[in-house]
């Protein structure tokens, strides 16, 4: 199966009465039309891709799809995906996936995305760089120019050793771009200072609050991987191979 045997681009009616939610769920059902039974499929993360996980259930138990193995990108998909019965397995029993379906934080007009602002970043760059295709499903509101220069976070996923050492670094790297580095932490402490927030793999986040664009890209994405601290960072460069996007003017469909 290729999605090059889809249309470009499709418009479908206009839908201005609807929810984000809804405009989520829309794109993910869209999404879900490139399983075909017999995939290997990354179920990917959040409140987008959680429709898409939902949808592929649906449909395995109606039987409009079988032998679906999904790989899921996060403990949440994973729990999502054990309680709906779908079938899972992981990169190291499936190292080539056929098709990844997942949201994103923000999308450039070249499909360049940032992740990772709802925790989970590492996992879904493993599995959708092992995927064949992988779909990004958005509702219109992530559509930017610039990819990190929104003035929201760009995070980056760190070792907890040394964590502000490693945050002064990135900061420092981007200075020029008016970079302030901030440790994620937890939400609704009690009063003093929360802890920080664990990722799946039992790393920190540092947050990369820009206030200008940072400009080349893949030079940004190098500079950020030379450190040693760092393990993986949100910007997920010439990953995305569709891009579907529901918005009040309907549903689009990009192929990069
Ligand atoms: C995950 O979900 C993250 O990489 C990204 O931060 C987020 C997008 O979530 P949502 O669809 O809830 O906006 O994939």
């Amino acid at each position: 199966v290729t999605l090059s045997d889809e249309p470009a681009v499709v418009n479908s009616p206009p839908s201005s009465n609807l929810t984000q939610d809804e405009l989520k769920k829309i794109a993910a059902y869209r999404a879900v039309e490139y399983v075909k039974s017999g995939m290997v499929v990354g179920l990917g993360t959040g409140s987008t891709a959680k429709h898409a996980v939902a949808r592929i259930s649906e449909l395995l138990r109606e039987g409009k799809l079988k032998d679906i193995i999904g790989i899921p990108t996060s403990t949440t998909t994973h729990e999502q995906a054990v309680s709906l019965g779908i079938p899972l397995s992981d990169l190291d029993s499936h190292p080539v996936v056929d098709l990844s379906i997942d949201g994103a934080d923000e999308v450039d007009p070249a499909l360049n995305l940032v992740k990772g602002r709802g925790g989970s970043l590492l996992r879904e760059k493993m599995i959708e760089g092992a995927s064949k295709k992988f779909v990004v499903i958005v509702d219109e509101s992530k559509l930017v120019k610039h990819i990190g220069g929104s003035g929201l976070a760009v995070p980056v996923e760190v070792v907890p050793f040394c964590c502000n050492f490693t945050a002064g670094k990135l900061e420092e790297l981007f200075r020029e771009a008016g970079c302030v580095a901030k440790l994620r932490r937890k939400i609704g402490s009690n009063g003093g200072e929360a802890a920080p927030a664990v990722t799946d793999n039992g790393n920190y986040v540092v947050d990369l609050y820009l206030e200008r664009d940072i400009g080349d890209l893949d030079a940004a994405s190098e500079a950020i991987l030379k450190f040693p601290g760092v393990v993986e960072h949100g910007m997920f460069l010439g990953m995305a191979t569709t891009l579907i996007v529901a918005g009040k003017f309907g549903v689009t469909v990009k192929d990069r």
